[in-house]
């Protein structure tokens, strides 16, 4: 019982995962690799500037595809 529980989360955690993943290429209107703050605001508007400057971890006013999972992990 228990492990089937965890199996179904498993599952669903790595659903989770490959939707971001997609969901950065789609957020990348002009598929150069970074998300810019206008491209987050079109694609997610759940990342608020705040959050947007947060997970911009190297500071160069884009998210990359990892920058951009943490913007929108929560
Ligand atoms: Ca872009
Ligand atoms: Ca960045």
């Amino acid at each position: 019982m228990k492990k089937s529980i965890a199996i179904a989360l498993g599952a669903l955690f790595m659903a989770g995962t490959a939707f971001a993943a997609e969901d950065f290429a789609t957020a990348d209107a002009n598929a150069d690799g970074q998300v810019t703050a206008e491209e987050a605001a079109a694609a997610a508007p759940e990342i608020t500037p705040e959050k947007f400057a947060e997970a911009d971890a190297n500071g160069d006013g884009a998210l990359s595809a990892e920058e951009y999972a943490a913007a929108t992990a929560g």
